[in-house]
């Protein structure tokens, strides 16, 4: 196996030669299909990557048949039919739709295991599983499980153009377009499909939000072909392809002179082209919409709300069972930097709380994790579960925009879960995001979660081959969010690194702290963004103070903060339910990590941890720098332990991390102490 990252966490390294390679090869001479059951569509893909894997882990090719000739092998089965392993399973109800189940079975003579679902796509999860303990030395003696996606919709969004592009791409350009055309190398495409679906990604919308002229033409009959046979690679994979689409279509492509929602030619524009994209795509998942957000066309030009834009989109993929994916990030992006009265962080809950209820079932607003814009440390947003009878579903970014840009090391599983399991009080304790997201606490018809892609044409596809682990624990989390970060982080070490201790130990261990160390030398205390305009790497404090993107400090030669109380700031604490809103709007009670996003306080203000605000700036930027070295020289003692190329290119980033980390070191520290005049307690450098 290569060692350029390109196999990423499906490497399948050898692993003969020990006891458990023998156990494996026992089990896998032989992959049964039980007669009556045809070997096609997504059940084909499950075979072949099963074989696939095997081949590569043990060097041996296992037969492929109807009848089992063995007295130990593997049986993929889709049950509900009338096999003889459903008969020998019997209650299946346990198993959810894509879910499925792995089991050792001993019955007289034979022995096999069971890897199977109730679809084809549980099948092809039951394999990727299988595979999965195979490359973590784990043994298949006695497998006894059944899983279960938390979620329905487990998506991925990519921000890529069709002139090859990506939006906030850091790993290269698309895999899916270059020069205003879809590429027609299947093969790259195949390969990303196989990483996604053996995390369990079943929903992928492949061109950016941001949806341009030449991308309008995506859902027309000059790129449907190409988009189609997108569509297809995916399809073996069980993945649906969505497509986002330009609000103002109707005028762009569509000969009208307008996009107005309520405009019967306008709408009977769009059924004319969801009939045409489901001509070409049968099983098309639907659009992904951002309209009326950063200058964006939407329904506010017609004097239509956001309801009727959705619904009329809906409406027309209704039909199909096409959905709507609606996005939340709309705000005033020419804000007056003098106007303390409007204030960013409202404007979700603001503009779609109020049309709770209108939207039709197949429309889901797809909400990002916090109110501004996936900063390295948010509250949640609170117009999670604000809305008892909308569907909704959840928005991270995979791709590193503000936490290092994949130059800089920044496990986000952790962010992540703290944002599940943030309890929104929405129905009384227990209202977490994890579980609205769910459809549980609401019930949702339609509900789930999605992210921002990180991937690129790079040959490790992510840029530094640890910003894999973002990508792989994303689809781990979503499928199953009660698994730990660490459980994660070892999964994918595992995989991607192999069986060394010190090896996997360092990973770990440098993932789990990695996001705090980026937040230690990046923005204090939640107050966010000081990076620089427009390309989000690096420190600028001002850079976007005096802007019109509503994302601002308010640093003075007395404090820093955002003050969003209820009695003297912009209000947004009482978006939250009660027990939040109370525990936000007191300065006693906001937790530390947050206290400049909720409140503005003097540089002496003491925190929770005993530490004044500066000292705390001051603190955590050496703290910062100092632990990025720390973990460059943990890393160097792994030379010989990783192969070449990885471990150069990694060590290559890490020493760019630290050049990163100094100069925000510097300019934070020399910043806040040319405000405020209040010298470091230490008495270090500062310029
Ligand atoms: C796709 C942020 C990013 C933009 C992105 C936007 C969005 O503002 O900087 O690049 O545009 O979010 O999520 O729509």
């Amino acid at each position: 196996m290569g060692n350029n990252g390109y196999a990423a966490w499906l490497r399948y390294d050898e692993v003969t030669g020990t006891e458990l390679a023998a156990q494996y090869a026992e089990w896998t001479k032989e992959i049964v299909i039980p007669s009556g059951v045809p070997i096609e569509g997504v059940l084909k893909t499950a075979v072949m990557e099963l074989s696939r894997g095997v081949r590569s882990l043990l060097e041996t090719a296992p037969s492929v048949t109807h009848e089992s000739s063995q007295e130990r092998f593997i049986v993929l089965d889709v049950l509900g039919g009338e096999t003889w392993v459903d008969k020998v399973m019997g209650d299946v109800s346990v198993i959810s739709d894509e879910g499925y189940i792995l089991k050792t079975v001993r019955e007289g003579e034979r022995e096999y295991i069971v890897a199977a679902g109730l679809t084809e796509k549980g099948v092809l999860y039951a394999a990727f599983h299988l595979l999965r303990l195979m490359q973590s030395g784990a043994s298949l003696d006695q497998l006894d499980l059944v899983e279960s996606p938390k979620y329905s919709l487990r998506m991925i969004n990519h921000w890529d153009n069709i002139d090859g592009s990506v939006e906030r791409g850091y790993s290269g350009r698309s895999i899916f377009y270059e020069n205003n055309k879809v590429l027609s190398d299947a093969e790259r495409i195949r390969d990303y499909a196989r990483l996604m679906a053996s995390v369990g990604i079943n929903g992928i919308a492949i061109n950016n939000v941001n949806v341009h002229r030449e991308e309008t033409f995506l859902i027309t009959e000059k790129l449907l072909p190409d988009v189609a046979r997108i569509a297809e690679v995916f399809g073996e994979y069980g993945i649906k392809l969505f497509l986002s689409v330009n609000y103002a279509g109707t005028i762009e492509i569509g000969g009208l002179e307008t996009a107005d929602p309520l405009d019967e030619r306008v709408r009977a524009w769009w059924k004319d082209k969801a009939a045409e994209v489901y001509r070409y795509i049968p099983d098309f998942g639907g659009f992904l919409v951002k309209a009326d957000s950063e200058n964006r066309p939407g329904p506010f030009t017609y004097g239509r709300d956001h309801a009727d834009g959705a619904n009329m989109l809906a409406e027309a993929l209704e039909p199909y069972g096409g959905l709507v994916l609606w996005r939340c990030f709309v705000y005033n992006c020419h804000q007056d930097w003098r106007d303390r009265s409007t204030d960013r962080a409202r404007a979700a809950f603001d503009h779609f709380k109020p049309l709770d209820g209108r939207f039709k079932d197949n429309v889901i607003l797809q909400i990002k994790n916090g109110p501004m814009d996936f900063q390295v440390r948010e509250p949640v947003s609170p117009l999670f579960g604000a809305m008892e009878h909308t569907n909704q579903m959840m928005e991270f970014q995979i791709a590193q925009e503000y936490t290092g840009q994949q130059r800089d090391v920044c496990f986000l599983i952790p962010q992540w879960k703290e944002v599940l399991n943030f309890d929104t009080h929405v129905k009384g304790a227990g209202s977490t995001v994890k579980e609205i997201a769910a459809g549980q606490v609401h019930a949702y018809t339609h509900s789930g979660i999605t992210a921002v892609s990180n991937i690129g044409n790079d040959e490790n596809w992510t840029g530094h081959h640890l910003a894999q682990a973002n990508l792989y624990g994303y689809g781990r989390l979503v499928w199953n969010p009660e698994l730990t970060s660490e459980e994660i982080a070892r999964e994918w070490a595992a995989q991607t690194f192999g069986s060394n201790e010190k090896v996997q130990d360092f990973s770990v261990n440098f993932l789990l702290q990695s996001w705090s160390i980026y937040e230690n030398y990046t923005a204090p205390l939640g107050v966010g963004w000081m990076v620089t305009p427009h390309y989000h790497y690096g420190p600028d404090i001002d850079g976007y103070e005096y802007s019109k993107w509503g994302t601002y400090h308010f640093a003075d030669h007395k404090g820093i903060g955002v003050d969003r109380t209820i009695a003297t700031g912009t209000g947004y604490t009482g978006q939250y339910m009660k027990t939040n809103a109370e525990i936000y709007d007191s300065l006693d009670s906001c937790p530390d990590e947050l206290l400049l996003f909720f409140h503005h306080v003097p540089y002496t203000h003491q925190l929770k941890s005993g530490k004044t605000i500066i000292q705390h700036i001051y603190d955590t930027h050496f703290a910062g720098v100092e632990q990025v070295e720390y973990w460059i020289s943990r890393w160097l003692e792994l030379e010989g332990l990783v192969d070449e190329d990885r471990f150069h290119h990694v060590a290559g980033r890490m020493n760019k991390q630290l050049e990163n980390a100094k100069q925000w070191r510097d300019i934070v520290n020399t910043y806040f102490f040319r405000k405020s005049g209040i010298p470091d307690a230490q008495n270090r450098v500062i310029y």
